[in-house]
């Protein structure tokens, strides 16, 4: 079994609900779910609103590769209504591989850890909130990356039982 960490996010429509969901419909055992986390858009020239945002980690079986793994992310956003187009614009839901195990990867598709993983605050606040001591493949601390991301605005908006309602 490896451990999996994938990054949720979604900026339209019911965004709440969509990110359940969506972490259902992957039919893999979550080992942590983070917070909910709010904040504006970053890295995108459309002017768009605000995401929600969280981290999960995964159980994924042995027979499962990443490749795998990425087209059942892919998958799941199309079935939950995620139209693709260039520049960022935003979306319903947007589920990205983070980390896979201690494997590191540069495919045409799949790039991991995650090319944007150590920039983004919206993703390194929840990841370190489920796992603070998590490493790179390299064996580098991913906390001590968190405070050049200072600048950007993420408010953390519930607590970890957002995904474990039956409510929709
Ligand atoms: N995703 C993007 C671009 N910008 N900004 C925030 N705050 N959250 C996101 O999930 C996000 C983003 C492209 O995937
Ligand atoms: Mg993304
Ligand atoms: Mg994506």
């Amino acid at each position: 079994m490896t451990e999996a960490a994938i990054g949720l996010g979604a900026n339209l429509g019911a965004r709440e609900a969509t990110l359940r969901r969506g972490l259902w419909s992957l039919g893999l055992p979550v080992l942590a779910a983070s917070s909910l986390y709010e904040s504006r858009p970053v890295e995108t020239e459309i002017a768009q609103p605000n995401y929600l945002n969280a981290v999960a980690i995964l159980l994924v079986p042995d027979r499962m590769a990443p490749g795998e793994l990425l087209a059942r992310l892919l998958e799941t956003e199309a079935a939950l209504g995620r139209v693709r187009a260039p520049g960022k614009p935003p979306r319903t839901l947007d589920l990205d591989l983070l980390l896979f195990g201690r494997l590191e990867l540069a495919r045409p598709r799949l790039t991991l850890p995650h090319p944007g993983l150590l920039r983004r605050r919206f993703v390194l606040e929840p990841l370190l909130e489920v796992r603070p001591q998590i490493q790179l493949p390299d064996g580098r601390q991913v906390a001590p990356y968190l405070a050049a991301t200072r600048d950007q605005e993420v408010r953390r908006v519930t607590g970890r039982c957002w995904w474990w309602r039956t409510a929709d």
